[in-house]
């Protein structure tokens, strides 16, 4: 790619938001809510800040329409988006014509350039970059606040968080411009590059653990069979309850030498090993068995933060508010239990369910929290309580009104092979009964007056029936 061009637009970039901070303006700042646009949006907020700047920041799941005529409505003079806008350029132009506006993102963008002369387009894959592997969003912050001042070089760590969780690394090593930000946080010291095992766990979890849960790659009988992963570590004269971090190094290369001739052994191809041993990034920033110590454990606590709709909690975090990670921890922790409860509800209760000819419903009220519905319709199939060919939905009151259940249906392949949609059958059954509905085929979710439910299930079963007959929905004419 051409770097040096690239470089060039990101100086632009940040010679536009100086300019702003100059002028007094609040620097409108957006970005996407998952881990690389969580640390994206903490990268600027610090540059912002670096330079004495106001910034105001959300974090959010997609550039729509709703999002582009409220930001409008604030009358900003500037907004900067990171890791998203390339694909809403021609949006952005219509609601934000008169503002400047800069998008520093990684995704292929709709066009090489904005039309308007006040947007800039900040994006490495015009100039050749392979938007998957050569830089993020995160790293495209980066550089655009590296331009701003070289003391954000700081933020190396950070940015190389973000690639990691949009697993730019995933055949095992970095490419392209992430080995620059790389270089610069080994200069200064904030982070190291190790050749180790890449699963997910290294600060947190046992290994057995880190080995049964392994699904990328996976390793043959040992993922998701966690005895089986104790045995194969005690037979290699491992301690089955050890962090990886606290192995020495000759033990994690005695693990290594052991892992490989497993795979091997078990006819795993040459790209497996390849990724299963390689670029682990860790920070002595953090003390060990943090999760923060180490850049995938990092992001992936703020990957969750983005999920539970928390995501400048995980910004936070980046910018190194000990409480907020604190906070963020024991959210998490609490999430994971409410799944454990939700599960065991379910179980315990299934017998409550209505099955029809075609679906399984299960009304949770309060039982189960509306944020897990889907969740726990997942672990109504995983558990084998449902029939793997007959969708199942789960309902539970609404968290915000309690007037309505919210509800997500899930099925398997198997039910799809037979004919079922579920998003379209929930889009349906949601027009019918004055909610709102819809979503993929395999998942999808629906929102209605509590009263309804009875209604619901006739409805959906009835939906389900016409689409295996391979009749269209009524209102689809
Ligand atoms: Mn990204």
């Amino acid at each position: 790619m051409d770097k040096g061009a690239f470089l060039e637009r990101a100086r632009e970039g940040a010679e536009l938001i100086k300019m702003h901070i100059e002028l007094g303006h609040t620097i409108r700042l957006i970005s996407h809510r998952d881990a690389d646009g969580i640390t994206a949006g903490a990268i600027l907020a610090k540059a912002v800040a670096r330079e004495g700047g106001a910034f105001q920041l959300s974090i959010v799941k997609q550039v729509s329409e709703d999002l582009l005529k409220k930001l409008a409505g604030e009358n900003r003079e500037i907004y900067v988006f990171s890791d998203l806008g390339s694909g809403s350029m021609e949006l952005i132009e219509k609601y934000l014509g008169d503002a400047t506006v800069v998008v520093a993102d990684h995704h292929p963008p709709e066009k090489e350039s904005f039309s308007n002369d006040s947007h800039l387009l900040v994006n490495p894959v015009p100039f050749g970059a392979n938007s998957v592997r050569d830089l993020s969003g995160s790293g495209v912050a980066y550089f655009v606040a590296r331009e701003m001042n070289d003391a954000n070089r700081d933020m190396a760590y950070i940015a190389i968080v973000g690639a990691v969780g949009d697993m730019q690394e995933i055949d095992g090593q970095f490419h392209g411009m992430n080995l620059e930000i790389l270089e610069d946080g080994k200069k200064l010291g904030i982070l190291e590059v190790r050749k180790e095992l890449r699963l997910f766990g290294r600060e947190s979890r046992p290994l057995y653990q880190m080995l049964a849960y392994s699904t990328n790659p996976e390793i043959p009988e040992i993922t998701g069979d966690e005895r089986k992963a104790i045995e194969w570590l005690r037979s290699q004269g491992f301690d089955p309850e050890m962090r990886y971090w606290q192995l020495r190094e000759e033990e994690k290369r005695k693990l290594h030498d052991a892992l490989v001739l497993y795979l091997i052994k078990h006819g795993a191809p040459k790209e497996t090993i390849d990724r299963l041993i390689g670029d682990v990034v860790i920070s002595p920033l953090y003390p060990e068995g943090d999760p923060r110590h180490e850049a995938r454990e990092f992001s992936t606590l703020l990957n969750a933060t983005g999920r539970l709709n928390e995501g400048t909690l995980g910004v936070a975090i980046c910018l190194g508010d000990e409480d907020a990670y604190k906070r963020a921890v024991k959210m998490l922790e609490d999430y994971k239990r409410e799944q454990i409860e939700a599960r065991k509800f379910i179980i315990q209760n299934w017998s409550m369910v209505n099955e029809s000819d075609h679906a399984y419903v299960f009304y949770a009220g309060k039982n189960i929290r509306d944020t897990l519905v889907g969740i726990a319709a997942n672990m109504a199939i995983n558990a084998g309580l449902a029939d793997p060919e007959k969708p199942v939905v789960v309902l539970a009151d609404s968290d915000e009104d309690e007037n309505l259940v919210k509800g997500s249906a899930r099925t398997t392949e198997k039910a799809l092979a037979k004919g079922y949609h579920l998003g379209e059958a929930l889009r349906e059954v949601a027009e019918k009964l004055g909610g709102e509905g819809g979503g993929h085929a395999i998942a999808a979710g629906i929102r209605f007056p509590k009263g309804k439910i009875d209604e619901f299930i006739r409805l959906f079963n009835e939906a389900l029936a016409r689409q295996l007959r391979g009749e269209q929905g009524e209102d689809q004419g």
